[in-house]
């Protein structure tokens, strides 16, 4: 009886009967993850988008994400439960600013990160993730100069770890800017055997003190092949739910928040709109569905692709 179903079922038993698929990021709540086909960083989604065969792709992650899943397999019908979950970096990079930017440096490679609107990849030579990122500044030829978009703390990073000059656009995650210092170091005294990880997206004075600087999956492969046994983990607080799955016995510690809010870490609150009752009520209605202009998905595609191909 269907009433007698739980509602993870019911999410189950409906994406078999519409053959959709379910891609869901890291940081979504346990509960979506455990209904999803897929969970990964926005580079494996991406590329898990692209090659689906399912009809529909239930993107439960954000914005930006279900886009890029969009661009990469127009034919198919990409829903996100939450029209609203957005993202504070793509949205500090507005698409009239950007192109006045552009209009200032028309020589640059402009090089942006996935977090950003389909307006800004289609204004875009190349696209990155933070696991590709490195790779994709080295392959652009050493006279060219560059423009890298929305992410100042990756780009600074970049700038680091290629010795390239870049011009930065001015855009931050409000997540991974939120992290303490003085309450890290605090931490790092009480385990003086933890290891402290980050995501590029850190702020700098977080990523100087870091063990290990990596992407989302980046981490995850960190924490499961590395000897050590205790992690403080700078980025969104998801991500902990899979990595204690992948190493049962570590010890792995969030690390602290600037201001304390409910759980005292960092959680972005544009993924946390999306719920298990929104993904059924989504999957059922089929929408809200991302819809975008035929001319937008080839102009964004190109950058993207290029990605795929580096
Ligand atoms: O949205 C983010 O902060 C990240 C790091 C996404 C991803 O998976 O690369
Ligand atoms: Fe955007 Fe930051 Fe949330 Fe990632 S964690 S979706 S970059 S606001």
């Amino acid at each position: 009886v269907q009433e007698e179903l739980s509602l993870k079922d019911r999410v189950l038993q409906l994406k078999k009967e519409k053959n959709a698929v379910i891609l869901a990021h890291y940081y979504q709540e346990p509960e979506i993850q455990e209904v999803a086909d897929f969970i990964g960083d926005s580079l494996e989604l991406a590329k898990k988008a692209a090659a689906t065969t399912a009809d529909i792709i239930v993107f439960a992650g954000v914005h930006f994400m279900a886009e890029t899943a969009k661009i990469l397999n127009p034919t198919k019908k990409v829903l996100l439960p939450d029209l609203k979950a957005g993202c504070s970096l793509a949205e500090s990079c507005p698409p009239e600013a950007f192109q006045k930017l552009k209009d200032q440096y028309p020589d640059h490679v402009v090089v942006t990160y996935i977090n950003c609107s389909a307006e800004i990849k289609a204004m875009s030579d190349l696209v990155c993730t933070s696991s590709n990122a490195e790779k994709i500044i080295n392959s652009i030829p050493a006279d060219r100069k560059i423009i890298f978009a929305p992410d100042k703390n990756l780009g600074k990073y970049l700038i680091d770890v290629t010795g390239r000059e870049m011009l930065l656009w001015d855009g931050a995650c409000i997540v991974h800017e939120a992290f303490s210092l003085d309450k890290l170091i605090d931490l790092s005294i009480e385990y003086p055997k933890a290891k402290i990880i980050a995501h590029p997206e850190s702020e700098s004075h977080i990523l100087q003190v870091a063990n290990y600087i990596g992407s989302t999956s980046g981490m995850l492969n960190y924490v499961k092949t590395s000897d050590y046994d205790t992690f403080i983990v700078a980025t969104e607080a998801g991500i902990l739910h899979q990595m204690q799955l992948d190493v049962p016995h570590k010890t792995l510690i969030p690390a602290p928040a600037k201001e304390d809010n409910s759980c005292a870490c960092s959680e972005c609150a544009f993924m946390k709109m999306n719920t298990l009752k929104k993904l059924y009520d989504c999957l059922e209605k089929e929408g809200p569905e991302i819809r975008l202009e035929e001319e937008l998905i080839e102009k964004a595609l190109v950058p993207i692709k290029r990605m795929l191909e580096v």
